[in-house]
């Protein structure tokens, strides 16, 4: 399944949101600020980044982009909060694109060296890719959205960390969904142009796929992306009999801890 192509929306849900607050430095004599943030930075911005998009969500935020900052301390990061699919609370990991030809964006074939790295736009109509959120992800959604804007949840899975080098996730487990997206892709390996890591002997699945990198079990037909199954049909999901398209967003959703 070349998962690459496309449907991901990975969204990462903060469950046990920290507080957050990072503006509680007192004021000085004069009413400003002597240090730190502004005390009326707003949640999700730069200066008062938010734990998680489920804190956002919480606070009544809609879908777009945030700042958030994560558990160990690192400098505060953007990421696109999806709030309304699937309960919401949602951090966009991979976001895939259908090209006005039909075809999606080469942008996929990223190498294994940026694995971990944020690649392309952060937006919903634009590909994405934040490999350094699969670091902090606990639950992971697959979602898919036709070209008449209808949503589909393909699987919602969780795991409890990932290694770094294989990109295999540890623990994996479908909480629901398709069977075939779980074990065929999110359960797998992970393979790029030059790393194979998918699970079929035979050959490297990332460049049977036009060298899309993503996770892989085997090399089947899929024909979401570069991958040119036949029929030639780009953004035709044509395994599982269900005739979506994919616009936009697609892609895998994960929930921060
Ligand atoms: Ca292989």
């Amino acid at each position: 399944m070349n998962s690459a192509a496309g449907l991901r929306l990975s969204m990462l849900l903060a469950a046990a949101a920290a507080c957050g607050k990072v503006n509680d430095m007192p004021p000085s004599v004069d009413g400003s600020i002597s240090d730190g943030p502004p005390i009326d930075a707003v949640l999700g911005s730069q200066n008062n980044p938010a734990r998680t998009c489920a804190e956002l969500h919480v606070a009544g935020l809609p879908s777009a982009v945030y700042w958030l900052h994560d558990a160990k301390g690192d400098p505060p990061f953007q990421a696109y909060c999806e709030q309304d699919i699937n309960g919401g609370g949602w951090a966009m990991v991979e976001n895939s694109v259908r090209r006005a030809d039909g075809a999606t964006a080469t942008f996929w074939q990223f190498t294994y060296a940026d694995r971990l790295r944020q690649l392309g736009t952060l937006a919903v109509g634009q590909n994405y890719y934040n490999g350094s959120l699969y670091l902090i992800g606990t639950e992971y959604m697959d979602v898919f959205v036709d070209l008449q804007d209808k949503t589909a949840v393909a699987a919602v899975m969780t795991a409890t960390g990932i290694n770094p080098s294989t990109m295999q996730f540890t623990m994996p487990k479908l909480t629901v969904g398709d069977t075939s997206v779980y074990t065929n892709q999110f359960a797998s390996g992970w393979s790029a142009q030059d790393f194979d890591g998918d699970a079929d002997a035979a050959g490297n699945c990332s460049t049977m796929f036009s060298n899309v990198a993503q996770h892989y079990g085997g090399c089947w037909a899929y024909n979401l992306g570069s991958d040119a199954d036949a029929p030639v049909l780009d953004g035709l999901v044509i395994e599982r009999e269900r005739s979506m398209r994919r616009n936009l967003p697609s892609g895998v959703a994960m929930r921060l801890t």
